[in-house]
């Protein structure tokens, strides 16, 4: 954070914030990083997201976690101690099925949330220390995008990192891989990873999970630009852009775009910027890439790791893959 503009000291401007708004407005087509949607409101929004009957990720996920957790702890520890590291401060309830099935195997765990937000990282510690006696919270605060170094274990002790949710759909496969070959590096051999990705499944299904009845979705969208009002002092009209969602079924992902409805001039005056949007003109705010059956266990291996076992559920939507570090 720097202060730019003395006369009032809310005039905080996030240097990132502003980077990236810059970097992609000046682009053509436009576009803002996904990442920009998680201030507090857009957190909550998505939090509204993974209840809505039509975003079916979330609670498949978690069935098929409820139905294997003791398994893939199992599978995980061997004859060792477990520690769980998690990418994200966790999504409390899927990650407490994890830690509860750990506790019950072996009484007390380590567990090692990653996340780039020190106030995530301290809600997740107070949360899950409270609610499963017998976790240790020790909270890493890095971005685990750009590269990451865990402290060695004691013998007998082994890792698994949780990277579940469909975290990693955000990014292009190439990007994924390298996030991958990344935390392989991390790992010691017997280590494992836990890796949750959303599959490849007919168009109807995944368009209305990204464009809700509700409209709790285009709220997430449009939420990008009243945070960019709010931190760089932008003038967007949010309700003059549309959400979209599209399926792009060369590059197998959902796209988000913001669709703006008539021609205007945006000004944001801290970054010295005058924007115009032309009528139809969209900001491309996020990708969601859905895996093939077996492509992420390739793309385990490619880096690395030994595929262990894939669970899925009975529509074969959702797949979580377990691969261990050879
Ligand atoms: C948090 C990246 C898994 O891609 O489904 C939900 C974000 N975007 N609805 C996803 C999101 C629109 C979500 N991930």
């Amino acid at each position: 954070m720097t202060t730019i503009g003395l006369p009032n000291i809310s005039t905080q401007i996030s240097e990132q914030t502003a980077s990236a708004v810059c970097e992609g407005l000046m682009s053509r087509p436009k576009w803002l990083p996904s990442w920009l949607f998680y201030d507090a409101a857009g957190s909550r929004l998505f939090e509204e997201i993974t209840e809505l009957p039509e975003y079916y990720l979330t609670r498949t996920e978690r069935s098929i976690l409820t139905e294997h957790a003791r398994e893939i702890i199992d599978l995980a520890a061997g004859n060792n101690t477990l520690r769980l590291v998690e990418l994200g401060a966790g999504s409390a309830d899927k990650t407490r099925l994890l830690l509860s099935a750990a506790v019950a195997r072996q009484d007390t765990i380590v567990y090692e949330p990653v996340d780039v937000s020190p106030s995530a990282l301290e809600d997740a510690r107070q949360r899950i220390e409270r609610e499963i006696p017998g976790v240790v919270v020790t909270p890493r605060v890095l971005d685990y995008t750009r590269g990451f170094q865990l402290d060695a274990v004691t013998p007998g002790e082994r890792r698994l990192v949780m990277y579940i949710g469909s975290s990693i759909g955000n990014f292009d496969p190439e990007e994924a891989e390298d996030i991958l070959a990344d935390v392989c590096d991390a790992l010691a051999p017997g280590d494992s990873i836990l890796l949750g990705v959303d599959l490849v499944k007919d168009r109807t299904a995944l368009l209305a999970a990204y464009d809700d009845a509700a409209g709790v979705t285009a709220a997430f969208n449009r939420n990008m630009l009243v945070r960019i009002n709010r931190e760089l002092g932008a003038d967007f009209n949010p309700e003059a852009f549309a959400h979209r969602a599209v399926w792009n079924r060369f590059r197998l992902r959902i796209e988000m775009h913001l669709g703006n409805q008539m021609p205007q001039t945006v000004k944001i005056p801290s970054l010295d910027m005058r924007l115009e949007f032309a009528a139809g003109e969209t900001i491309h705010t996020e990708n969601s890439y859905k895996y093939q059956p077996g492509q992420a266990e390739a793309m385990l291996s490619e880096v690395g790791f030994t595929p262990t076992a894939t669970w899925t559920d009975e529509k074969g939507w959702f797949a979580v893959v377990l691969a261990r570090v050879s």
